[in-house]
């Protein structure tokens, strides 16, 4: 059987050798899938609720496990390793609310009664890219078994080793078999065959765009029901009249946590002319003080890149003679490593600051006033995330509103909240996980009329 070697990218070592699973292997898994539907959507949704909580604690009892793997697997800082165990026990506990609140409606018509039952959709396709296994796991993972669908879960090729942890706490938690799979495995393969297959009924995906717009005319030849969370290239605005120092303070976590693998990374700053020189100069030092290395510390604040391969990438971002302002740290020898790095001043045309880069480069650019700020905001195909910094309490909503992109933040860079809804407009998705609707992305709503007409 093919298999892969997941590497450390931080010292480029071998952590584990896993099989690839195959076209066939998932068409069983799908069938297994279909096998176990009928029993869960049966489960009483109190008892759903309780399967969900154990799931959460069997999680939250091995969070230094699946940090210590994440750290091995994807070169994740612990700390940042550990949030995102953390945030899978979160979501499962949050959404284990849900079975009990499932109910309909009931809709007096003319000679009876219409009543709505929200019901399952059906086996669940869920595939996750390789920047974050766990939360995009989770985010899926928790509303869809909440609804009382089968998942299949796809994890990215490089980094299934939380995922296939995570579906085994599953049965040790008293998940049924078939409920919860992980099939570890490539994109053309296994995903495919997902996208494909006619027994499952829904894709969950996130990852890149290019790969989005073929699962989507995938799932159009059967009308699946789809949820895509795609690229960014979000932009961090900040207004004269700001707090300048807490804005460049703040920049390079919004711009390389996760090494800049995020894809709500703020990875366009727009400075308002007036203060642009002074903000470069608040945004140097605290560009030089991000702690890149050893993920294993739990100092370390930026981990490698994930494969030599994606520092290529990242690195034809940066060609020889690229306006470079200034950089940050990062060891040398083995390892995935490219230092925080900051372009400015940028051209408009320049693919660091018209492409998504994934990785911890930022551009720095000018603008005039409000109005030039939203153009150049909305000036990319992208609208996932952003920032606006500013004192101004009606420019602030006036430029959330007007920046075309499903999550902003004010005077902070924080986006993501399990509780609230997240994803993206334009090229940047269709529809939203998270928050207190997501169970609607995971059901159909069946209209019941019952005549009472004798
Ligand atoms: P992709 O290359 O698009 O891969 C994402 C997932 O899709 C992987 O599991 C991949 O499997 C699989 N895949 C590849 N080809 C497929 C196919 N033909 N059919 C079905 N599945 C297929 O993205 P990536 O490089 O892993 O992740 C980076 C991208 O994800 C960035 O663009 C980033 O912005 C985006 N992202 C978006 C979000 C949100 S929430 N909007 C969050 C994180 C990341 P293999 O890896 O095995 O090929």
């Amino acid at each position: 059987m093919p298999a892969f070697t997941v590497l450390n990218p931080a010292t480029e070592e071998p952590v584990a050798e896993i099989a690839l699973t195959s076209a066939e292997a998932t068409d069983a898994a799908v069938a297994r899938a279909v096998a176990a539907q009928p029993a869960w959507r049966k489960v009483a949704p109190g008892e759903r609720a309780a399967l969900l909580r154990a799931f959460a604690d069997v999680v939250d009892a091995h969070v230094e496990e699946l940090a210590a793997l994440e750290v091995a697997g994807s070169g994740h800082p612990v700390g940042q390793a550990r949030w995102e165990a953390g945030n899978v026990r979160d979501v499962l506990r949050y959404y284990s609310a849900a079975p009990e609140r499932l109910s309909g409606k009931q809709i007096p018509v003319p000679g009876g009664l219409d009543v709505t039952f929200q019901e399952p959709v059906g086996v669940v396709g869920l595939i996750v890219p390789w920047n974050f296994p766990m939360p995009i796991l989770g985010w899926g993972l928790a509303p869809a078994l909440a609804a009382g669908n089968p998942v299949i879960a796809k994890p990215a090729e490089r980094t299934p080793l939380t995922a296939l942890r995570i579906a085994e706490l599953a049965l040790e938690a008293g998940l049924p078999e078939g409920v919860f799979q992980v099939l570890a495995g490539k994109g053309s393969v296994v995903g495919q065959r997902l996208v494909d297959h006619p027994d499952v009924r829904k894709i969950v995906f996130t990852g890149s765009s290019e790969v989005g717009r073929d699962i989507m005319a995938g799932c159009a030849r059967q009308v699946k029901r789809l949820t895509m969370e795609l690229g960014g290239k979000s932009a961090n605005i900040v207004f004269a009249d700001c707090d300048l120092e807490r804005a460049a303070a703040t920049a390079p976590v919004a711009a390389f946590d996760n090494a800049g693998q995020d894809c709500c990374a703020r990875s366009r700053i727009l400075v308002q002319r007036e203060v642009f020189d002074r903000f470069l100069e608040l945004f140097e030092p605290a560009v030089k003080a991000v702690a890149v290395g050893d993920p294993a510390s739990p100092d370390t604040e930026m981990g490698p890149l994930i494969s030599a391969e994606h520092r290529a990438r990242v690195a034809s971002y940066v060609p020889p003679g690229a306006p470079v302002a200034f950089r940050g740290s990062a060891p040398d020898g083995a390892g995935y490593w490219y230092p925080p790095t900051v372009l400015a001043p940028v051209r408009l045309d320049d693919p660091a600051y018209t492409e998504e880069v994934f990785g911890p480069v930022v551009a720095v650019v000018p603008f005039d006033d409000e109005a030039h700020a939203v153009a150049m905001a909305n000036d990319t195909p992208y609208g996932l995330s952003g920032s606006v910094w500013t004192r101004d309490v009606g420019r602030a909503i006036r430029v959330a509103r007007a920046v075309e992109t499903g999550n902003l933040s004010v005077n902070s860079h924080a986006s993501v909240r399990y509780w609230t809804p997240f994803g993206g407009f334009k090229q940047s998705g269709l529809g939203r996980e998270l928050g207190p609707d997501a169970l609607d992305a995971f059901t159909e709503t069946k209209n019941v009329f019952i005549a009472t007409e004798e």
